[in-house]
This record gives structure tokens, sequence and C-alpha cells, in this order.
């Protein structure tokens, strides 16, 4: 039997799992914990290979490449390689990899349409310090916003592209960097729970759509503010097996990107597409 363990408003842990063998009602209950953790689960102790990764996180969703070409696995498109390759051959630490997910507070795939699902980690090596994950709840902030502002954003799109408007796009081929952007609505009903969570990303989003620039850029800046709620936040201490999932639609992350560069960090991260809104 799976032992629940909370971490606080967001973020949970169930204990006891093997994910190479679960039944029907074992990854039910793995869907609604992380539902009733606000879209943040860990799951520690396992020993997967890349096909039995691969197999457990097809049960949320279709498993899709990232557009990130460069840091995919060799064999395996579906795989990303997080921490892999950030030493440049003259011997260089490439900021790009080693900082990847620290600049900012996001949400993984806002450039996309449909938006991403979630995103999983599986921990192959943490380092003796540092490389912890932040997480944030995109309903604690929907509900912090002021009235007047949330009346502002009904039926408000914004437009997200990868680099967003620091055009931040090493990670990509130059054949991906110009895609037109996606558009998705700011206050964002989530499928499964009927909650309302503040869908944002500032290092993504190029504006709010039928403002003039200067009402845009001001509540660009009010809702980087109010992504991170006190009291509705999780870090993540990495241990080596630990699955992470996350769910893009109801919460942020941001990596510490603080570890010792000569140590590893490696992780496989895994994409699950969203469906159309
Ligand atoms: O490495 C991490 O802790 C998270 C990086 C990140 O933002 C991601 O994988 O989407
Ligand atoms: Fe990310």
């Amino acid at each position: 039997m799976a032992r629940l363990e909370r971490f606080g408003r967001i973020g949970a842990a169930l204990h006891g799992l093997d994910l190479r063998d679960l039944d029907a009602a074992a990854f039910a209950a793995i869907e609604a914990a992380w539902e009733a953790a606000e879209g943040v689960l860990v799951i520690p102790d396992q020993h997967l290979t890349i096909p039995e990764f691969l197999a457990y996180s097809r049960r949320f969703g279709p498993v899709v490449p990232h557009p990130s070409k460069s840091t995919r696995h060799p064999d395996c498109p579906e795989i990303t390689l997080l921490g892999v390759n950030k030493f440049r051959p003259d011997g260089t630490l490439d900021q790009a990899v080693y900082r990847r997910g620290a600049e900012d507070w996001h949400t993984d795939g806002a450039y996309d349409q449909p938006s991403f699902k979630a995103t999983q980690l599986y921990a192959l090596a943490i380092p003796s310090r540092g490389g912890d994950t932040h997480f944030a709840s995109g309903y604690a902030a929907a509900e912090a916003l002021p009235a007047a502002l949330r009346d502002r954003l009904e039926g408000v799109r914004g437009a997200f592209v990868y680099g967003g408007r620091k055009r931040a796009v090493a990670l990509l081929n130059p054949e991906d960097r110009d895609r037109p952007p996606a558009m998705h609505p700011i206050l964002r009903r989530h499928p499964g729970t009927g909650r309302v969570s503040l869908y944002f990303d500032p290092g993504k989003i190029l504006y709010l759509e039928g403002m003039d620039a200067a009402e845009s850029d001001a509540l660009i800046e009010a809702l980087t503010e109010a992504m991170v709620q006190p009291g509705a936040t999780y870090t993540h201490r990495w241990s080596v097996g630990d699955v992470v999932i996350w769910d893009n639609r109801c919460a942020y992350h941001r990596a510490a990107g603080d570890y010792p560069p000569e140590e590893d960090r490696i992780h496989w991260r895994v994409t699950i597409a969203g469906t159309a809104a």
C-alpha cells in the first residue's frame, strides 16, 4: 500500500510504489494524489530503464519530443537529457545547459498549441549540494489577484514564444527559432479539478492581447509578482531514483541552478502533451 506524505498546500510524495508494476487502481490513486497536491508529485526510490520510464509516462498522455533537439537523448528523442554535455569541447561551462530552467519561474511548453500538460523527471545523478527544484501553485496565484485585475483578465489571452521577449533561444536549432506565438487564456480552468489558475510565464510571454503595449507591460509585471505566493511553494531536494511530475497547467517551477558544476546532476525528462483547451 502506498503511503502519502503531503508537503503543504502544494506538493506530495507517494512512498512504497514500484512504477514498473501498477494496476489501474494504483495509477488512479497516483493521479488523484497529483491533483490534490496542486500538480506536484514525488515518487521516490525507482529503478527504471528508458522503456519503463516511457511506458509509465505514457499513462498520463502522449509523450512527445521536446523542441530542443540538441538536448534529446541520441537514441531516444522522447527523452531529454538534463545536465549532460554541460562542458563545451574547450572546457568552458555551457550556462544554457547548466542553468536550464533557472532563469525565471516558468511553466513548460507555453509556446505550444496546446501547451504541455506535464513534465516528468527521473533523477540519475544528484550533486552533493544545491540543484533543488522550486515549485509554486498557479491556483494560489489566481486567488491572490486583486478583483479588478482578475476582472480585467477575464477572457484575455497571452501570446507566448520559446525565448520570450529576451529571445533566449540558445538550446534551439536555428530552424526552430521563429515559430509564431501560441495563444493561451491567462485565467484557465483546470480540466481535472475545475479550479482556476493563473497561466503565466514571464520568460515566454510577448504580450497580452487586446491591450496597448503600456498596459500589457504593466500587467505582465503585476502577474510576474503574483506568481509565487507565500505558503503555496514547495522545494524538492533530489535523491537518485526520484520521479517527479508537475502539471504545467496549474504549477510553476524553477531550477535553483546553484550546484557545483564539476559534479553531475543528470535527469531523464519527458514532456506529456496537452489536449486542446
Ligand atoms: O532541472 C530542474 O530542476 C528543472 C529544469 C526545468 O525547468 C525543466 O526541466 O523544465
Ligand atoms: Fe522547466
